[in-house]
């Protein structure tokens, strides 16, 4: 058998606004549009995706939150309405997705060998994060690839930055290793936005886009030191500053994702492709994508 192999890494966002203003089947909410910028970046990099042969997406997400250990999705199906807590007017999707729980269980399995507290989810109520369905739902708004959830364990605010920088360090090597045993081509995916300072109030239209606006120049500023860094193929040095970068912009890396997925993927000496960034409600939000195919990369913006 073939070693398996992470074939993209993608950093994908997930303010549930950018789903409420597809206006996709699955969600109630109806919208006159909104953040084309990150929309259009998003829709240019599933097609790239489309492009690319490969078996399965693992997502890593800061709204699955465990306090004890990580858990994996750990049933083949799940099926539900996903509300989101703070924007249920804008986010009520009707999700029916599929796990691949063999490889859900691979990364458990070498993630506990790691000496990581892991813990497979298999209640069938169980409702999916909206953080997993935003960003699945716009790099693959088909759903015709199976998916394994990986939730975000608190130690930056159980510890601190730096441990969380360790700890999901680690399971980035045991996910690799085990996608690598499974013969598997896999997506990986960190869910987060960058810096998360936000509004506290709602404009009467919430995709008024006259109202949307970055929410401070030193949030935006270390926005881009991080987009150029990734651009500059320094992954490594994002990693080494991320504890300040979080402290400061109060980012959503302190969810451990990108240090996940960069650790997974041997932090990549080559420059990311960049597919749009914008703000939501004054939070920071880049689509970028890791792709380790010489042929295949681009640069896109
Ligand atoms: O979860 C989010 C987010 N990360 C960014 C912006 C807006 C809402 O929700
Ligand atoms: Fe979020």
């Amino acid at each position: 058998m073939a070693k398996g192999q992470i074939v993209a890494g993608c950093l994908a966002p997930h303010p549930p606004h950018l789903v409420y203003a597809d206006n996709p089947p699955q969600n109630e909410a109806y919208s006159e549009g909104g953040w084309e910028t990150l929309r259009w970046g998003y829709q240019r990099l599933a097609r790239k995706l489309k492009n690319i042969d490969y078996d399965a997406i693992v997502i890593f997400t800061p709204h699955w939150q465990t306090y004890i250990g990580t858990h994996f999705l750990g049933l083949p199906k799940f099926k539900s309405k996903s509300v989101d807590p703070v924007f249920p007017n804008l986010f009520r999707y009707n999700y029916d997705l599929t796990v691949d729980v063999d490889l859900a269980q691979a990364m458990h399995d070498e993630a506990h060998a790691e000496g990581i507290i892991t813990k497979m989810m298999t209640n069938p109520d169980f409702r999916v994060d909206y953080g997993t369905i935003t960003s699945c739902h716009l790099l693959n708004p088909e759903w015709d690839k199976p998916i394994v959830t990986i939730s975000s364990n608190r130690n930056t605010h159980y510890y601190s930055p730096e441990v969380m920088v360790e700890q999901a360090t680690a399971l980035g090597r045991a996910c690799a290793k085990a996608i690598e045993e499974s013969g598997k081509r896999v997506v990986l995916v960190a869910s987060h936005s960058l810096s998360h300072r936000h509004f506290v109030e709602e404009a009467p239209l919430p995709e008024d886009m006259s109202r949307e606006h970055i929410y401070n120049h030193s949030q935006y500023v270390w926005d881009m030191k991080i987009i150029d860094m990734m651009r500059e193929g320094k992954s490594r040095e994002v990693i080494d500053i991320m504890p300040e970068f979080t402290e400061q912009t109060m980012a959503e890396t302190e969810g451990g994702g990108l240090i996940w997925m960069l650790g997974a993927m041997g932090y990549p000496k080559f420059p990311a492709e960049i597919y749009g960034y914008q703000s939501v409600i004054g939070t920071g939000n880049v689509v970028a994508c890791w792709d380790p195919n010489d042929e295949t990369r681009e640069h896109v913006l």
